[in-house]
């Protein structure tokens, strides 16, 4: 699997591509990585233990981590864990968080990577979580979300938190949580069209429509180039044809449904595609024209939802044919 070779180091190159259409990124975690200076709490500074109700925590920066240090979090009862930081919400922003974590304990534990809103009074309003890594998750596993915190009702304050739930041990490594200015813009139909948010190395609600029998297909999160961000979606194999689908969304009928989408190949040919469902069955599609080479290349197509009167769902989708690699980024689903 891709995940364990997702590096961090060519993230912030990344971001800087980025800043040359958009602002450059805040970093808001000081010391995502643990290995800096601690307070007299034994954490570093600006980060405190929470517990809920009957349950315990107990957390150490220890040796064995990922890159030098990590944080231990030793949770018992439903939900305990550390707040790293409180960071001011700031109006049309987007907040990046990502880290690495392990985890043990019994099949009901889990470890968490999340935003927080507080009120301005400190008190816990609402979170967006990462997907939660379990106990069967073997290693460190790599997971990554982004949020617009403003959208967030009587919200003041944004804290990167690591939590246990369930009891049990996990570590946490190399955070980073940065913000940046929204672009704007028509709001993104496609959850996760940008790929930044990764669930052990996987992009968050994409998944291959089938497995061929001839030879594997790789789905994953690759920080290689990403044109946006710190991730795109990488798709390889050699196989008649492999396809990588998002999150359907309704198929409104007189609805004229619109996906953009950047792709570039190392070789063979990729192409995004509308696809047409009704209780998942597959009953048609809209593809773009194919593109090759190594710079990234903007694509559209637009629905047919006319020509698929039964169809109630529509999903993007990209397809790769033969012997190809390919990566997609900024996905973007609209309506005319
Ligand atoms: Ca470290
Ligand atoms: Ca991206």
């Amino acid at each position: 699997m891709d995940s364990h070779n997702l590096g961090m180091r060519s993230g912030f190159a990344a971001w800087l591509c980025a800043a040359l259409v958009a602002a450059a990124p805040v970093e808001l975690l000081p010391d995502g990585g643990f290995d800096g200076p601690l307070s007299d709490t034994g954490l570093p500074v600006g980060a405190g233990t929470f517990a809920a109700k009957d349950a315990s925590v107990k957390a150490s920066i220890v040796p064995d981590g990922r890159t030098g240090k990590a944080l231990l979090v030793e949770g018992q009862g439903a939900h305990a864990g550390v707040g790293l930081n409180r960071v001011p919400i700031q109006p049309r922003q987007q907040v990046a968080l990502r880290g690495w974590l392990k985890v043990e304990g019994s099949a009901g534990t889990r470890a968490v990577v999340k935003l927080d809103y507080l009120r301005a009074d400190g008190s816990w309003l609402a979170m967006s979580p990462a997907e939660p890594v379990t106990p069967k998750q073997i290693g460190w596993q790599l997971v990554a979300l982004t949020d617009v915190p403003d959208t967030v009702a009587e919200a003041a304050l944004v804290c990167a938190v690591v939590a246990v739930e369930g009891g049990g041990k996990a570590w946490f490594d190399d955070l980073e949580m940065v913000s940046h200015p929204l672009e704007p813009g028509l709001p993104n139909l496609l959850q996760n069209g940008d790929f930044e948010s990764v669930t052990a190395g996987q992009p968050r609600g994409f998944g291959l429509s089938w497995k061929p029998r001839e030879a594997p297909v790789v789905l994953a999160s690759s920080d290689q180039d990403p044109r946006n961000g710190w991730y795109c979606l990488r798709l390889a194999g050699n196989v008649n044809y492999a396809v990588a689908y998002g999150p359907a969304v309704l198929a409104v009928p007189g609805r004229h449904y619109v996906l953009k989408g950047f792709c570039r190949t190392s070789k063979g040919r990729c192409r995004i595609k509308f696809d047409y469902t009704r209780d998942g069955t597959f009953l048609g599609q809209t593809v773009s024209p194919p593109v090759s080479g190594m710079e990234w290349q903007e694509q559209t197509v637009r629905s047919e939802v006319e020509r698929f009167p039964e169809a109630t769902r529509i999903a993007a989708a990209v397809v790769i044919e033969g012997d190809a690699e390919a990566w997609l980024d900024d996905l973007m689903l609209t309506f005319e």
